[in-house]
Formats: structure tokens, sequence, C-alpha cells
């Protein structure tokens, strides 16, 4: 009863899980609750999976309590981490075709993009905190005194961690979560998001075939208000790791500071801004821009999502952006066929949403250059949007709109171009075109963001930290820092002279 037989629009039948996973094994709800979910591209439902309670939450980390003290956390050698992490890579590998189909199926994301993306990018970042699992390392610390003392620090790992992942990269989202705690030698209680749960069930399979002892982790699927917030308020986690919006992140700070202080990181929402300045490639520029805000149909924390432009170039670069909007609105359509460069939106609630947003920017005066139509037919389509002639004080330059639409304003000088990108309260990602070094170097260390792009936008690296400035965050994902997120340091002072 916890696995259904799903046939994708491939004619691939997969044996879907929809159990919560404990234990290693796939169990129903407590209260044998389920939610469905839904084919954003056709709106029908695929099938029922278990929710859980905060009783199923209570049994989960139990769960993985045990398994902390028992069989992982100090008590995993380093190399068996290593070789579960690389073993777990190598089985992502293998059923990229069937996972990249069922992302598709369940996000509405195209399956090209899923194979060539989201997938391998979620292997190598297996990959890369294998690497890093036997190389979690301390200080020695000299002690000033008469000789005889010694101090040294160890990265322990947190504990049992509560993940909460969001719908817009479901696979992605769990690589970087769960990656870097367990080569820190953290058990997880992992909660995808109710609106795309069945790749986190099937990669949980997975961890068995690869050898993961039961309870290192647990998958509760779950309503954010019920599973979400009984993780956050939980008394035996000891920290927890959320992507997801700024409100939600604010609800889980405020759980963890009434509960015990669980320590909390954050990846939030974005209003990134990308600037264009006259010395750019421009074609090259445009590229960026677009590409920079239409990836994953602008489902994107970090999508460049306000455009500042030179003056000099405003005309001839909107002319440039706006050929390029077009092209990429005639890509998009059945995420299932091998050209489809765009899907549709995850819910209607966010195809709603962003048709909301566009509306409210003509009402406030801005003007559409290109999209802003409504879709006809199935599927939550909303097609690449531009609206120019903003002003600093409209919602659509406020808020985050989480969809293809990009808000495009300009600038005369340097410092007016710094001064409109910093004012939001976001601060994720952040970009700049331009082929003046010196500038370069000025306007990136003047933004406040946690990356910047220059003559590029959106490339990530499993290598490099990510995270955010002011209400995009708290804390780094992954690079090294990733592991400072998932290890407590003990410091150890010894005193070997024999005198003490
Ligand atoms: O987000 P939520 P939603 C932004 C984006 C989007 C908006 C709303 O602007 O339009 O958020 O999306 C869980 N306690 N981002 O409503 O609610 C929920 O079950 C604990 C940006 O989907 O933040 C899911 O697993 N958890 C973003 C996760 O939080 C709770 C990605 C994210 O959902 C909870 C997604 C609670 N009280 C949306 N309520 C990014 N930074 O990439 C919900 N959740």
């Amino acid at each position: 009863m916890s696995t259904v037989q799903l046939t994708l629009p491939t004619g691939r039948k997969v044996n879907q899980p929809t159990g919560l996973f404990i234990d290693n094994k796939f169990v129903p709800s407590v209260s044998g609750k389920t939610h469905e979910t839904i084919n954003p591209t056709t709106e029908e439902v695929i099938c029922s999976v278990s929710v859980a309670s905060e009783a199923d939450i209570d049994i989960a980390v139990a769960s993985s309590r045990k398994a902390f003290n028992t069989v992982w956390g100090r008590n995993a050698p380093a190399s068996t981490r290593v070789h579960l992490l690389n073993r777990l890579a190598d089985l992502l590998e293998r059923d990229a075709q069937e996972l990249a189909e069922l992302e598709a199926l369940d996000n509405g994301k195209p399956l090209q993009v899923a194979l060539e993306g989201d997938i391998p990018d979620s292997v190598d970042c297996f990959r890369y905190y294998a690497g890093w699992a036997d190389k979690i390392t301390g200080q020695t610390i000299e002690i000033d005194d008469k000789g005889g003392k010694t101090a040294f620090t160890r990265h322990e790992p947190i504990g049992v961690c509560g993940q909460i992942i969001p719908w817009n990269y479901p696979i992605m989202m769990l690589a970087w979560k769960l990656a870097p705690a367990f080569a820190a030698g953290c058990t997880v209680v992992l909660k995808p998001s109710e609106l795309t749960p069945l790749t986190a069930l099937k990669i949980c399979e997975l961890t068995v075939e690869a050898g993961f002892p039961p309870g290192v982790l647990n998958c509760v699927p779950s309503l954010g208000s019920v599973g979400g917030a009984a993780i956050s308020s939980h008394m035996d986690i000891d920290k927890v790791a959320f992507t997801g919006s700024t409100i939600t992140g604010r609800k889980i700070m405020e759980a963890a500071a009434k509960s015990n202080l669980k320590k909390v990181t954050l990846e939030l929402g974005g209003k990134s801004p990308h600037l264009i300045f006259e010395s750019a490639d421009l074609d090259l520029a445009a590229e960026h821009a677009a590409g920079g805000i239409l990836g994953n149909m602008g489902q994107d924390c970090v999508a460049g999502s306000r455009l500042y432009v030179q003056s000099s170039i405003y005309d001839k670069f909107i002319a440039i952006l706006a050929k390029k909007f077009k092209e990429t609105s005639s890509g998009f359509g059945d995420p299932f066929k091998k050209e489809t460069t765009g899907g549709p939106l995850v819910s209607k609630v966010q195809r709603d949403k962003v048709a909301d947003f566009v509306k409210s920017g003509v009402d406030e005066g801005a003007k559409i250059v290109v999209g802003g139509t409504e879709h006809q037919g199935k599927g939550w389509y909303y097609y690449p949007t531009i609206l120019a002639d903003i002003r600093q004080d409209m919602k659509v330059v406020r808020e985050e709109i989480f969809g293809p639409v990009v808000v495009v304003g300009k600038f005369d000088t340097e410092e007016e171009a710094i001064k409109l990108a910093n004012d939001t309260s976001y601060g994720l990602g952040s970009g700049l075109q331009s082929n003046d070094a010196n500038q370069i170097m000025r306007v990136s260390s003047a933004l406040q963001a946690g990356t910047v792009w220059i003559n590029q936008y959106g490339v990530l690296s499993n290598a490099a930290p990510f995270g955010g400035y002011k209400q995009s965050g708290i804390g780094r994902e992954l690079g090294s820092y990733a592991l400072q997120e998932y290890t407590i340091v003990k410091t150890i002072l010894w005193d070997y002279s024999g005198k003490a």
C-alpha cells in the first residue's frame, strides 16, 4: 500500500513509493492522512502520498536520534561516509533518466533541463561532499603558558537535523541539504514540499540500496504548517535548515527560538538586481539577463528579477532583450518534448500569484514590453514578461514574483546604479555586465548580496558558497562553508605537564 505504479508520459513504468520513509521502510502515516500531488502540465492528480503529522515527526526524530547515537555521528568512520555518499551519487547517476522524468512530471520543469542540469549537479554535489567527509579537521592551538599545556578543537557533527525544502528544485535542494549533513556525520529528518514529494521518496530507496543504515535519513512529506512546524519546534532536533519564503523562514526561526534554540540556517527569497552598464557587450548581456530571470521559469531564488540599464543604452538594450524573451517564449510547452525549454509554473497558486503581480505592475504604471497574456488551455503556464519604466515604490519592484517576469528601470551613473540595486530588503544574488575592470571591482564590492555574478548570471558551483545578505537568509550552503553549518566546535584543553 505504500507504493503505486505510475506510467510516465514516456511510457516508462515506475514503482513510486508513497509512504513516509522511516527506519529505511515506507510506512503509512499514523493518522492515515494523504495528500494529492498534481501534474502542473495536465492539472491532473498523479497520486496520493502519506503526510506526516506531529506524531510521525516524533517517530522520525527518535529514529534519527538512535542512528546518530549508534551507527552514525561519532560511530561511523569517515571512510564509511565517503563510501556511502559516493555510492549514492553513482545510483543517482544510474537512475538519472527515471528521476528526471519524475521531476518533470511532478514539478513541470522540462525533462531535458532536469537531465542536463538538476540531476548531474546533484550527483556532483554528493561527490563533492564525499570528498570532504574525511577532511573535516579542527585546529591545534598554542596555549600561552609556562608549557605543558595545549588545546585543540574538534568539529563534531551537530546531531539530528531537520531539513525543510521547497518545490522549485526538488532533487537539487535535497542534495544541497543531505550531502553536507551526511558528510559532517549528522542524521536527517527531511521534509520535501507537499507540491513535489515524488523524487525525494524515490531517492530514499536509493539510500537503502547504497547501504545507509536505518535512521540516518528519515523522510516525512507533510504540509508545511503541520510537519514543517513540528520540525521547527521539536525539542530533540539540534538544527533546522530551510529553503523557502522569507515569511516561512521567520516562522521557523521563531519556533526554534521558542523551543530548544536549535541552530537555524535559512535560504530565503530574493529580488536580485542585475546591472547593465554601457560598456557591456549588449547581445551577451541580454542573453545573461534573459537567462538570469527565465531559467526554471523564474522560480529561482536568485533570479535576476530587477534589471537596471544605463540610460544611454536603455532603448537599444530593451529591444534586444524583448527579442530574446520572445524566442524563449516559443520554447515553452510540453516538458516531455525534447525541444521544450520552459514548462508550466508549479501550481495554480503560483501562476495566479504571478499574473496578479503583473496586473498590479500595470495598474501602478509599468509598461508591458513582452508577455503579460493569459495562457489558454491546460497547464499553469505563464509566459516570459518584461515590465519596463518602473519606479522603486511599485509592488513588482519590491516583492519577489517568482515567475518569468523581469522589471526594468534605468540609471545614469554608477552611484545611482548601486543605490537602486541595494534598495531592497533582500540580498541573495546580484549581477553586473560591464567591460570596465575598475568599475567591476567598485560595483561588486558595493553590492549587498551573497553572490555577485560578473558577465554571467546564475551560474553555481558546488565548491562556491551560496547564501544571503539581509532578509535573504542566514548561513551558507555549498562549499566548505556548508560544513560549518553542520558541525559544532568542541575545544579540548589539556594539561600534560603532570603537575596539575
Ligand atoms: O513557500 P514556503 P511557498 C518563495 C516564492 C514563492 C513563495 C511562496 O516567492 O512564491 O515563497 O511559496 C514549508 N513551518 N519561495 O508557499 O511556504 C513548505 O511545506 C515550516 C522561495 O511554497 O516557504 C515547503 O516545504 N515549514 C524559495 C517549504 O516550507 C513550512 C523556494 C517552502 O514553502 C511552513 C520556494 C511552516 N509554518 C518559495 N509553511 C527559494 N528561496 O528558493 C510552509 N513550510
